[in-house]
């Protein structure tokens, strides 16, 4: 970044960048309800933002929700609803929730909006008329159960690099990769379960293995987490092809080739676009220019470490091959874990950023210094309500609140105004070194590293206001007593314009009980380094409030109950599963079925194999003679219940043995735990099942 100096009125100098910037933040899916794996990219973003805000750079702040994609379509199927009702309902969500935890978007867009179908039409058109963009046939899979094909999300099967279970355009639970369609081994219709089969169909591609080149002299010089950069690289070494940019469907962005009302644009296509539409329509609705931040200046974008590959990959080569500017950082954030387990949603190890804390009447600036000060922002986060509680007590209400409350109860108490001494330049000497040290640290993505050194600069005025005890010094030592409390004062007014960005409800109360009336979010943070000015304090109150035992215990009992329900909602669906079993997919004729001799037979003997668990031994009365037929059905019935029942035998079925147990024929049973299938009126043995 261009940099130029400016002097402060303390001969410091501060640093600022003279490029306007657009900093993005992942669009989330309209498919699901805010909880803390989304907030674990946002709040950082919402923080370098208004850290650098303050430094006074040229920032517009984009975001908005990603509509299109079979996430959305399945989701909708579900709820008997369209992907658009489906898309508004939790756009309106996430804008709301966004808000209530103070991630202030410039702009909060839709990718289904008009201003993104007509910018993907334009940049596709631009790629297809360069050369760019191919039409290939490839081998879809397609479900005859049905009807219909199988694109992205619709379609699971096995990954074909590593071989885990995965979906079919991403490898979500073993290595990451992203699949192209036609790749998945083994697929299966993700609604019915149907062994999927492939059909040809006609899709267009995009030549991004001719921007290898491009992209291994592009990628060295991108910033952000090197995370990010090194992943990237990696993958335009070794895997680079070209990708398929059209979906069937019928819900997203028309592709826009003649004839081919057939297909959409992909949806990892038109949802960074929504970056530059999005920009686009905040620059119309407020005057300003969007070409500004997309065809010079710098493109930050915060996003999961699971989409790494669509930013640092397709993004650079689409925009450049369109002509506009590639990103110029891609900051990828660790993932979130839960009392040290996997994130799961389906396993209820989560926590929703609305139920679960927003309503529970928790701050958002207390879940904001969590997931900024927790640890590194490219490592995995965990979140106990202990660790919560703890940090919450420890760090902001026994040391940044206590600080704060301190330096000002006792100004109020032992002085009518406040004291009308110079601070001293050593404590001027210190805000400055923190300056400086958060910036650095801010401006090189280390949030933790700039959020511990705002709370060591509480630390510092804590320590320094405890040795100085002024409450001792204030009857005999006025002046002393005064020269300390003005330095605290000081200090805390530096703490509350460097806490902004990462708490702004809590630094603007605090910015008022230190006596001004307007927003301190309107200040540079070079503020901190003018004399404190105040001559009455505004009305002093506590700071913070303590996360007291009772109230972890309700949290944690919380989240320990939705576990629970969710592993029963588990068990019940599995024992529904065994019912919807897939149907074969290989059908049999009449004759085949002729070729089973079923008969009625009546169990006249029954007892377990010895030294087995799972074994009966029935003699069995099928008309003509008696046959010993083994089972394993000993867990389901004891051989009390079985004597005297009749069942269906098959009797041609060659023999074979269990445990040195000989076999002549088989019992049909349902399910799991196993029901017997018996006929409903008294039929006498050897009768043939037809
Ligand atoms: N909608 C969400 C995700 O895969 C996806 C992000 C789009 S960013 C352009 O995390
Ligand atoms: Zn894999």
């Amino acid at each position: 970044m261009v940099k130029t100096l400016i002097p402060s009125p303390h001969q410091i100098l501060i640093t600022m960048t003279s490029k306007p910037t657009v900093v993005t933040c992942g669009l989330p899916y309209t498919n699901g309800l805010c909880h803390l794996g989304h907030l674990r990219t946002y709040i950082p973003g919402d923080f370098y933002v208004r850290y650098l805000r303050h430094l006074g750079d040229d920032i517009v702040f984009i975001c908005g929700s990603d509509n299109h994609g079979t996430p959305i379509v399945v989701t909708a199927e579900a709820e008997h609803t369209t992907p658009r009702a489906v898309s508004e309902f939790y756009h309106a969500h996430f804008a709301e929730v966004f808000e209530e935890m103070g991630i202030c978007f410039d702009r909060f867009g839709m990718t289904d909006d008009p201003a993104n179908h007509e910018r993907t039409i334009s940049i596709v058109k631009t790629l297809i008329e360069r050369g760019y963009i191919y039409k290939k046939t490839i081998q879809q899979s397609y479900c005859p159960s049905c009807s219909r094909y199988l694109p992205d999300r619709y379609v699971e099967g096995a990954c074909p690099h590593c071989g885990k279970h995965a979906r079919g355009d991403e490898c979500d639970q073993g290595c990451g990769r992203h699949l192209e369609p036609g790749e998945i081994q083994d697929p299966v219709c993700a609604t019915c379960g149907t062994k999927a089969e492939l059909r040809e169909q006609k899709h267009y591609y995009f030549r991004l293995s001719e921007f290898r080149n491009y992209l291994l002299e592009y990628l060295p010089t991108l910033g952000g987490t090197i995370s990010a950069r090194n992943y990237a690289l990696g993958w335009v070494k070794n895997e680079l092809k070209d990708w398929c940019i059209t979906r069937m469907m019928n819900w997203g962005v028309a592709f826009p080739a003649p004839g081919q009302d057939d297909l959409v644009t992909y949806v990892w296509v038109d949802a960074p676009i929504g970056y530059i539409s999005f920009t686009e329509e905040w620059a119309k609705a407020s005057g300003n220019s969007w070409q500004k931040y997309w065809c010079e200046g710098d493109r930050v974008h915060f996003i999961g470490s699971d989409i790494i590959y669509h930013h640092c990959v397709f993004w650079p080569a689409m925009l450049y091959s369109a002509g506009y500017q590639p990103p110029s950082a891609v900051v990828a954030s660790g993932m979130v874990t839960i009392d040290g387990q996997k994130f799961s949603k389906s396993r209820g190890n989560v926590v929703w950023t609305r139920e679960d804390y927003l309503e529970k009447g928790l701050p958002a600036d207390y879940l904001r210094y969590y997931l900024l000060s927790y640890t590194n922002h490219t490592r995995d986060l965990d979140f106990s309500w202990k660790e919560f509680a703890t940090r919450i007590n420890n760090e902001l209400v026994n040391t940044f609140g206590n600080f704060a409350n301190r330096s000002m109860t006792l100004v109020r108490t032992k002085f009518s105004e406040v004291p009308n001494v110079p601070v001293e330049q050593s404590i001027f000497d210190e805000i400055a070194k923190t300056l400086a040290s958060v910036e650095m640290e801010v401006r090189s993505f280390e949030f933790k590293a700039a959020v511990d050194g705002i709370l060591l600069l509480a630390g510092f005025g804590n320590s320094y206001i405890s040795n100085a005890a002024p409450w001792k010094l204030a009857k005999e030592e006025t002046q002393t007593a005064a020269r300390v409390l003005k330095n605290s004062l000081q200090i805390v007014k530096a703490c509350a314009l460097l806490i902004q960005p990462v708490m702004p409800e809590s630094a603007q109360r605090l910015w008022a009980m230190l006596g001004y009336t307007d927003a301190v979010a309107d200040h540079p943070i070079a503020d901190a380094m003018v004399p404190f000015e105040n001559t009455t304090l505004g009305d002093v109150k506590p700071l913070f409030v303590r996360i007291e035992d009772g109230q972890r215990e309700e949290l944690e009992a919380t989240l320990a109950k939705r576990a629970v329900g969710a592993q029963n909602k588990a068990t019940e669906r599995s024992t529904m599963e065994t019912e919807i079993e897939p149907f074969s997919a290989e059908m049999v004729t009449i004759d085949d079925v002729a070729k089973l001799d079923l008969r009625v037979g009546l169990v006249v003997k029954a007892e377990t194999v010895p030294k087995t668990e799972k074994l009966l031994r029935l003699q069995v009365d099928v008309g003509k003679e008696v046959r010993q037929i083994v089972s394993s059905i000993a867990r389901d019935y004891t051989p009390e219940e079985m004597v005297g029942k009749k069942i269906v035998v098959i009797v041609n079925l060659k023999p074979a043995k269990f445990r040195g147990e000989e076999s002549n024929g088989m019992l049909f049973a349902a399910g799991e735990p196993a029901s017997l299938l018996i006929p409903l009126r008294d039929v006498k043995p050897g009768t043939r099942v037809h």
